[in-house]
């Protein structure tokens, strides 16, 4: 991995501070002030930024404050801009750091952080993940009802105490619900990863009320209400979980049920996002 300054890092900065620059450099550099909806799209549900509107600026997120180099092939580092026919300002990310690159939870959040700073109010998560629920198959789209964070790590500071109960917002899913009325809700389980889970850990998720396992969205969706924002969580299940499907899990099953399902996921949250 090349060289990597990244002002998160220093342990005395505030990272809402960095945050603020970030959104200044976004509005410099994108010439949009201020954004209404932000959303992070996950392995599967790439195609839906061309879907929503007007790509009114890309940039590479690099350019932007505390950002960094994307990990993954296929995680593309970009922020884009986007007008909606309605008029809705839309910030596309498309550089998710996740917390098993090790970088810390203020890098992982950084995005979420840098998305309320820039004015949205609404956090859209979505992302590819591993099926618990006996009754998921690859290719479908679920919404998160709810999380269990087996992470063991918090993207708030000291005695910060924020209030979950409603992290996914019900508005939200109601309003996802009436665009398709075929969606499921599941629990989210993020597990730290990046190696996926074993066979009795999907079975422990299982238990414990979990129905999607991911290595992403709940330290973010954590972080967007600490900011005030409302959050609409949606997994693409890419694989049954480890167990549940009797084959071995591969990355390039993962990227290629992405594929499959991309154009009908896309479709449905750009029509999602239009709504909110
Ligand atoms: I895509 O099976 C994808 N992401 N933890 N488990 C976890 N994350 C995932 C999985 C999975 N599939």
């Amino acid at each position: 991995m090349s060289h990597d300054d990244n002002p998160l890092d220093d342990p005395g900065a505030d990272p809402f501070e960095i945050a603020r620059t970030a959104a200044a450099d976004l509005a410099r550099l994108t010439g949009v002030d201020r954004h209404d909806i932000a959303l992070t799209l996950g392995s599967g549900w790439g195609k839906a930024a061309e879907l929503l509107g007007q790509t009114v600026a890309t940039i590479p997120a690099t350019e932007v404050t505390g950002f960094s180099r994307p990990a993954l092939e296929g995680h593309v580092g970009t922020l884009r801009s986007i007008l909606t026919p309605t008029g809705k300002r839309v910030l596309v990310i498309g550089a998710r750091t996740h917390f098993y690159e090790g970088h810390g939870v203020r890098r992982v959040v950084h995005s979420v952080r840098t998305a309320a700073a820039a004015g949205a109010t609404i956090m859209v998560l979505t992302n590819g993940a591993g099926g618990v629920n006996p009754s998921y198959t690859p290719g479908r789209p679920v919404l998160i009802r709810d999380h269990i964070n087996l992470t063991a790590a918090s993207p708030l500071e000291g005695a910060t105490f924020v209030d979950l109960t409603d992290l996914y917002t019900p508005r939200l899913r109601e309003i996802a619900r009436t665009i398709d009325p075929t969606l499921d809700e599941g629990v989210y389980c993020q597990f730290r990863g990046p190696h996926y889970e074993t066979p009795a850990e999907v079975r422990m998720a299982g238990i414990i009320g979990g129905d999607i396992v991911g290595m992403s969205t709940a330290l973010e969706a954590i972080a967007a209400r600490e900011a005030g924002m409302d959050v609409l969580g949606l997994s693409l299940i890419t694989n049954l979980a480890a167990g549940i499907q009797t084959t071995p899990l591969s990355h390039d099953e993962v990227l290629e049920a992405g594929k499959a399902a991309e154009p009908v996921i896309s479709r449905l949250l750009a029509d999602v996002v239009e709504a909110l």
